[in-house]
């Protein structure tokens, strides 16, 4: 039985042109600087982003983590909101690595307001954390794939000036959101003083991130990343995926978005399940179903039996989402299969 995945678009293979562009590349040893793909994917990210600077990160969690570590001292306070991927699924990170207190603020389909973040920013004083980062997601993954609204982002910005705050972007999704609302990468970017990006998600290469900012910043980074461990000697091999994928995939991710809003438009039919169709913005599809219906265990459980995967994303919560190795008739069938499982 052919397996329709849609746990994330982090479980997607490397395609053919993609594993040959990886074999014929040109490598070197990047921590001693010298490996040239990795210095051109890093050049051709720094271009889409405006970013004076780039760095090669094996995961998305390490590229936030170097980032925000780098962009603070020990018992800082960053403001984030409260589906945040650096407070829910970074293990801690923030705390155990960096020493910082990750303050988390509720905000309806996870975007915050310029409002919400004054409100919660720590007077000067001997007794209270500094307020140092505000680290925003875009798209937002626990929200559904929500997109910030480039006004909102202008007006936070404009409160981070004033506070003196540091700009930080999980764009794990960056990419989505910019297909989704035609906003161009650098645009979103420039509101930013760090921006990270994955390779590994809705792009399709098999790993790899980039901590993008000016160059002052990156250079203290890439101190970082290899306190942290994450200095790659050949990393061109999985450069050259990157730089493969920004070419193949990523004018393909419009498909995904269509993909999402028929799963969600069809799933939102079906007894039993509630999908905020208002948060379905780029590939994420989240679905809560009704606990009298059917827990969740069970749900995925018969439609994994059908071929068809999600993840539990709460205690009545599931999540799909498209990628590049589902095709809009696997998401029909996904309905289909949604469908027997609700109705049996
Ligand atoms: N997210 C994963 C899981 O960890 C939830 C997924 O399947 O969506 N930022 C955002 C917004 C992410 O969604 C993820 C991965 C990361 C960072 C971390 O990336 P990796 O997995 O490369 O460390």
């Amino acid at each position: 039985m052919k397996l329709i995945d849609l746990r994330s678009d982090t479980v997607t293979r490397p395609s053919e042109g993609m594993r040959r562009a990886m074999a014929e590349a040109v490598v070197g040893d990047d921590v001693l600087g010298d490996d040239p793909t990795v210095q051109r994917l890093e050049a051709v990210v720094g271009e889409l982003l405006g970013k004076e600077a780039v760095l090669f990160m094996p995961s998305g969690t390490m590229s936030n983590q170097v980032g925000l570590y780098t962009a603070s001292q020990r018992g800082d306070q960053v403001l984030c909101e409260t589906g945040a991927h650096i407070f829910n699924y970074e293990v801690a990170a923030p705390a155990v690595i960096s020493g910082l207190l990750l303050h988390p603020i509720d905000a309806r389909h996870g975007i915050l307001s310029a409002d919400d973040i004054e409100k919660h920013i720590q007077p000067i004083n001997l007794h209270c954390p500094r307020t140092r980062i505000v680290a925003l997601e875009n798209t937002h993954n626990r929200a559904g794939g929500t997109i910030y609204p480039l006004e909102t982002i202008a007006e936070i910005k404009e409160v981070a000036r004033k506070h003196d705050l540091w700009m930080h972007l999980d764009g794990a999704r960056l990419w989505n959101a910019s297909a989704a609302s035609g906003i161009a990468l650098d645009k979103y970017a420039s509101y930013f003083d760090a921006v990270s990006v994955c390779l590994s998600k809705g792009l399709g290469a098999p790993v790899g991130s980039l901590l993008c900012g000016s160059k002052g910043y990156i250079t203290e980074a890439r101190r970082t990343r290899k306190l942290f461990g994450g200095g790659m000697r050949q990393a061109g091999l999985l450069a050259a995926a990157g730089i493969y994928a920004i070419e193949h995939n990523l004018e393909r991710l419009p498909e995904d978005h269509a993909n999402a809003r028929y799963l969600a438009e069809e799933m939102s039919h079906i007894d039993g399940l509630e999908i905020d169709l208002e948060s379905v913005q780029s590939n994420i599809v989240i679905v809560d179903i009704d606990p009298d219906r059917m827990a969740v265990a069970d749900f995925m459980e018969r439609l994994k039996d059908r071929g068809v995967l999600c993840v539990q994303f709460g205690p009545i919560r599931v999540r799909f989402v498209t990628h590049l190795d589902v095709s809009a008739d696997d998401c029909r069938d996904a309905v289909q299969a949604v469908r027997e499982v609700m109705e049996n």
